[in-house]
């Protein structure tokens, strides 16, 4: 074995690494009498997972304990030439996965998506440096990325010699109605608009009698419809108003038909602007979920209701970066008509990167 780990060095040299020993008898009678020998295959190991480049294969008369120190060769061979791989392989993963940083921690605890996050503290460790390590400009210049996220901020625009219509939709209790009250309040009492209200959800009788209480108190019509013929009738008659208002039935997004019922309300007018309701206290999952269902409606805008309720507001975050949607109001608690805000992007991104 001695000389053949001699042969195996000096044909390949220091780093082979020894792929297989074995031990046999040549010559002598039915397997006796044999000299016993030991054959050896090494290979140079340049490329790793490659095929061996060149073989050696020596036999030599075997000495004694020498196939233990072989094995013991091999290993080490095999080890050294495994720990060359594994620091090949970490030295090419790329910097930014090593990110840890206060920045990122922040943004991971308002549940922004990794991904997301990653992108954003994105070369912000070197700009740290540059201004001394001083957190508060790292943080500043994150809340301008943030900000530059929220490029699209587009309320309800009243066109006072035309009627526009907006519709609410979405999930079940997120906050439509109330958000319909809010609008209607502060467009016809805040602003003087002309507002009528339609109802299409007909689905329970106390949801009527809510939008019909609201009405009457805000002092503005309200209609209510039960097919899309109706509704499209219902719009018609007060084409003289400014801004009407259609509220509808709360939607489970798991609920196929129910959506394709929406969809047909919905078209009955092109002119129909559609914002989609999400309640900031929805899991960003399941927001997902809601914005990918209720897409056959073709919501223009996205409206976020409980901003009050909701521990971060990673979820408008998330989903603005994968839908490049329009934002409009958000609510920020039960009184109407005062707790709705038009969104405005540096307020929403200091309000998401919150401590
Ligand atoms: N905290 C808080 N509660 C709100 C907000 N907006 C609405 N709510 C409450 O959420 C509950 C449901 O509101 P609705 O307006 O009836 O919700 P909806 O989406 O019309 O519900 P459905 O018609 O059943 O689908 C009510 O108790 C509202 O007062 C908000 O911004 N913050
Ligand atoms: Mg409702």
């Amino acid at each position: 074995m001695a000389e053949a780990m001699a042969h195996v060095k000096q044909d390949l040299g220091r780093d082979a690494v020894i792929l297989h020993t074995r031990r046999f008898k040549k010559g002598g009678i039915f397997g006796f009498f044999g000299k016993e020998m030991v054959e050896v295959m090494a290979a140079i190991d340049t490329v790793a997972t490659v095929a061996p480049k060149k073989q050696s294969i020596i036999a030599a008369p075997l000495a004694a304990n020498i196939v233990d120190d072989a094995k013991i060769t091999t290993l080490q061979l095999e080890m050294s030439s495994m720990r060359k791989m594994i620091e090949q392989m970490v030295g090419q993963l790329p910097k930014n996965n090593k990110q840890s940083s206060p920045l990122m921690d922040l943004l991971i605890k308002n549940d922004i998506e990794p991904v997301i996050a990653a992108n954003l503290i994105k070369g912000l460790a070197d700009d740290n440096a540059i201004v001394g390590g001083d957190q508060g400009v790292a943080r500043k210049l994150l809340v301008d990325r943030i900000t530059n996220c929220f490029q699209k901020i587009d309320g309800i625009t009243i066109l006072p010699s035309s009627c526009k219509t907006v519709a609410l939709i979405g999930p079940t209790g997120v906050g439509k109605t109330t958000t319909i009250a809010k609008l209607a309040a502060n467009f016809a009492l805040k602003e003087g608009y002309k507002v009528a209200l339609i109802t299409a959800d007909t689905y329970r009788i106390a949801a009527v009698e809510q939008l019909k209480i609201y009405g009457d108190i805000i002092g503005v019509p309200i209609e209510i419809v039960y097919s899309p013929d109706e509704l499209k009738n219902a719009i018609y008659r007060h084409k003289d108003k400014q801004l009407v208002l259609v509220d509808t039935a709360g939607r489970s997004p798991g609920n196929h038909g129910q959506l394709e019922e929406l969809q047909a309300l919905l078209s009955v007018d092109p002119c129909i602007e559609t914002h989609l309701v999400l309640s900031t206290t929805t899991k960003y999952r399941d927001a997902l979920e809601i914005v990918n269902k209720f897409s056959i409606c073709s919501p223009q805008k996205f409206l976020f209701t409980k901003v009050d309720e909701a521990s971060n507001l990673g979820t408008i975050l998330n989903l603005v970066y994968h839908f490049p949607t329009s934002l409009s109001y958000m609510t920020t608690g039960q009184s109407v008509p005062d707790d709705i805000e038009l969104i405005t992007s540096t307020k929403l991104a200091n309000m998401i990167l919150r401590d």
